[in-house]
């Protein structure tokens, strides 16, 4: 048996023409099933369907042997024991700085003031502004970011950009681009051993798929 670990959502969806290009159909949809484990048209090949941000430790713990996830959760989560092949281009976006109009990041770093970050990327974070030489309080939150420079929270956030609409309809602008993201196929290492063969299949499927 081939398990593999999915989020719901965007990465989902951009996983079905992979996954399509391997031989592979996923019978339910994660979006109308209860299910968290989803049979496919190949019955040796099953889909568990995980939060996004738990891909990576199924995968490390062998609960699944390949995930799909993004850069930015690699980065927060480390990838001890995980297999990097390939970045997919898939569900890209790009990781920002972002503050309120109204309030001069530039001039601030000049002056050398503290910062009040609230973001879920803190690994990230501490390293780009550590990087810059910024001094930061780092907030850690769990979702709606975006929330925190309006109600005094934080000066500033890090988190994902795709078409800028979040930023915008919250009055706020992105003043630094730390790095895009994209998502990318992990393997657990042993697995990887032990189903050499139907894993190496999957892999060189998507890699086709993709171009490579
Ligand atoms: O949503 P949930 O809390 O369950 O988990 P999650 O947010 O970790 O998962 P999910 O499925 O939303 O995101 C999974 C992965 O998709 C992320 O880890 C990224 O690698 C990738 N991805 C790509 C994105 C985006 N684009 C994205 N735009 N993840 C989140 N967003 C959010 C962003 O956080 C912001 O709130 O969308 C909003 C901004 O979008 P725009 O288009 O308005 O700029
Ligand atoms: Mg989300």
């Amino acid at each position: 048996m081939i398990t593999l670990a999915l989020s719901k959502g965007r990465i989902f969806e951009e996983t079905l023409p992979l996954l399509h290009a391997a031989g592979i159909e996923v019978l339910e949809d994660p979006e109308k099933s209860r299910k968290l484990i989803l049979t496919t048209n190949q019955p040796d090949v099953r889909v568990l369907v995980v939060r996004a941000t738990d891909v990576p430790t199924y995968v490390q713990y062998g609960g699944a042997d390949l995930g799909i996830t993004g850069k930015d959760t690699l980065l927060e989560h480390g990838s001890e024991g995980l297999y990097l092949p390939l970045d997919l281009q898939i569900a890209k976006c790009r990781i920002s700085v972002a503050v309120r109009a109204d309030f001069d990041y530039a001039s601030a770093v000049k002056q050398g003031s503290r910062l009040r970050v609230a973001t879920k990327y803190v690994a990230i974070s501490r390293e780009f502004f550590a990087s810059k030489g910024v001094h930061v309080d780092l907030i850690k939150l769990y979702g709606s970011m975006e929330l925190a420079p309006l109600v005094g929270l934080s000066d500033a956030i890090v988190d994902l950009v795709s078409t800028g609409n979040t930023l915008k309809a919250n009055h706020l602008v992105e003043v630094e681009h730390i790095m895009d993201i994209s998502s990318r196929l992990v393997v657990n290492q042993a697995a990887l051993k032990l189903k050499q063969a139907p894993i190496r299949r999957i892999i060189d499927a998507f890699a086709a798929a993709i171009g490579h």
